[in-house]
């Protein structure tokens, strides 16, 4: 193919440039990464000087059958997201008290919002195109959907279990959500609260870590693979919070001592774990969307042994998505920025769950930590080390049920010693707005195992390309504390979460970061 070959018909775009090349295969680009290399001369004085770096990629077009195997599908996301994706998929309308209401994939940020491609040549225009055209994804409706979990009741019960979805809308999806029945998942009660015993009635036998769990898992995942006809599949976690772990020396804190550990059936080896573990063995994709560490310092290099893709923690959807906004706005706006109180209370199993102190702390830790960065870029109102105060409460009220009261108070120092204080007030449908960031993350993870890179100017053969790193930091936007490659920062921010989403997207088919310069209308 050469640089203006026509792309298939489904394309939304095509890019016209000497750096990028199509073929029926694959998408090429030569993109050139500027960015801006610090250092201090001898009188102190910051020197700043522009940097390149040439990087080719590769984007394989190749739209695989992709199969989603959720950990706590029978809980109210796994629930929520596959009535969802089945409603979608059908086109479904049901009636509410305010009249219709139709499928659709609000809160997805891959389906539901739209990137600037560029500017109209002739209007000067912004062209916004759906997100999800960027690059060639799959699309949500053609996810198989599967998975385990440690209640045994079919998806039409434990839907019902959920109290989230409209009685009209069940009883559309009802049948084909029968059909569906959770595997038999592994249960170590140490880790999840006491209170979550009663609906374990669907494990597999033992009850602490084991070799034998690990290959358990991986034969499911592969008799699924081969009874549904996919090319992939991604699994996910959204079962229970679990407690921490302990990072102990020689049991989870390399991955040969991690296995050795699982092997030894030690008890300090948490379900989620064993989980990563048998994805990472089979290079299976796998996301923790609950805030425990289960990417224990052993599971992670085991990733990185095995170029294996892992992702997590925390789904962030609602007090925290407002907050990696909220302070990012207030900070960057030379605002300072000195408490912030976060209090929720909720009624579903979640709340149920993390009324337990342990996994509670689990909570609190990955919603604590979300304005770090932020604080300490801005040196001009923070001191180093210098903090907000920050408190986070959850209680449980089993009469909210799935609506999440998250009540916020933000209280900021403004000029000459006033204050601004903003109270927030956020019903938040919890797993209406945790399903969408359910599917982008499974939707990223697997563009992701699509893309390779090599330095430009490296053997011009295809061997030399590689994969990104094995924790994939890109999946930032949709969790509350973000997993990044060991050594790396932490970024909160959502603006800059959702803009590293962008521009490594378009990077891979060659264009240039939207930069909102728009010069073609100040210059003229
Ligand atoms: P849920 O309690 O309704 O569902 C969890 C499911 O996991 C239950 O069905 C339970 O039986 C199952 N489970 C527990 N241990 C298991 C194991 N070892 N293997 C397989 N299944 C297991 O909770 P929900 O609301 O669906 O949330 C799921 C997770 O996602 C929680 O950890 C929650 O903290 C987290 N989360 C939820 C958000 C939301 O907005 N809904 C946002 C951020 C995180
Ligand atoms: C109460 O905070 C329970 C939690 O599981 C949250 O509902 C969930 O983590 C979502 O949190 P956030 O902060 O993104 O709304």
């Amino acid at each position: 193919g050469s640089g203006t070959a026509a792309a298939p018909a489904k394309d939304l775009f095509v890019v016209e440039s000497p750096n990028v090349e199509y073929t029926n295969e694959t998408i090429k680009s030569k993109y050139t990464y500027r960015t801006t290399a610090v250092s201090k001369n001898a009188d102190g004085k910051y020197v700043a000087v522009p940097k390149e770096t040439l990087y080719d990629f590769k984007v394989d077009r190749k739209i695989p059958k992709l199969g989603v195997m959720l950990v706590g599908l029978g809980g109210n996301n796994g629930t929520t997201v596959t009535a969802g994706i089945l409603a979608n998929r059908r086109g479904l309308e049901w009636e509410t008290k305010e009249g219709k209401r139709g499928a659709n994939y609000y809160g997805s940020v891959i389906m539901g919002s739209t990137t600037k491609l560029g500017v109209d040549s002739k209007t000067g225009e912004d062209i916004n195109i759906p997100f999800h055209d960027l690059m060639p994804m799959v699309h949500p409706n053609d996810l198989v959907i599967g998975g385990w979990d440690i209640s045994g009741l079919n998806l039409a019960e434990a839907m019902d279990r959920a109290k989230v979805l409209e009685p009209t809308l069940k009883s559309l999806v009802r049948k084909e959500m029968a059909q569906i029945k959770p595997l038999p998942s592994i249960y170590y009660p140490d880790f999840i609260a006491a209170n979550q015993e009663d609906r374990a009635d669907n494990v597999i036998p033992g009850s602490k870590a084991s070799m034998d769990h690990v290959e358990q898992i991986r034969k499911d995942i592969r008799d699924f693979k081969a009874a549904n006809g996919l090319d992939k599949v991604i699994v996910q976690w959204t079962a229970n919070t679990e407690r921490f772990a302990d990072i102990l020396p020689g049991i989870n804190d390399t991955a040969d001592n991690l296995l050795k550990a699982i092997e030894n059936g030690h008890e300090e080896v948490s379900p989620s774990t064993v989980f990563a573990v048998a994805c990472i063995l089979d290079n299976v994709p796998f996301i923790n969307g609950s805030p425990q560490n289960t990417f224990v310092p052993g599971a992670i290099q085991l990733a990185e042994k095995h170029n294996a893709f892992i992702g997590g923690d925390d789904f962030k959807s609602g007090q925290t998505k407002m907050k990696s906004a909220l302070v990012d706005f207030l900070i960057n706006a030379g605002i300072k920025l000195t408490s912030v109180a976060s209090y929720n209370h909720l009624g579903n199993n979640d709340g149920k769950n993390l009324s337990s102190q342990k996994q509670f702390r689990s909570k609190e830790i990955s919603k604590s930590n979300v304005i770090d960065d932020m604080v300490a870029a801005n040196t001009v109102l923070y001191k180093k080390g210098e903090h907000p105060d920050h408190t986070v409460v959850i209680k449980y009220m089993p009469a909210v049920g799935d609506d999440k009261r998250a009540l916020d108070e933000y209280y900021a120092e403004i000029f000459l010693g006033g204050h601004q204080t903003i109270s927030i007030f956020n019903v938040c449908e919890d797993s209406l707005l945790a399903s969408p960031l359910i599917i982008d993350l499974v939707l990223v993870a697997e563009m992701m195992t699509r893309i390779q890179w090599k330095a430009h100017g490296a053997d011009a053969s295809d061997a030399k390309y590689a994969g990104f790193h094995s924790v994939l930091s890109i999946l930032s936007y949709m969790l509350k504390a973000p997993l990044t490659p060991p050594g790396t920062p932490v970024i909160n921010s959502l603006a800059k979460q959702r803009a590293a989403l962008t521009n490594i997207f378009r990077a891979c088919v060659g264009l240039e970061p939207e930069s909102d310069m728009t010069l073609e209308h100040k210059l003229f």
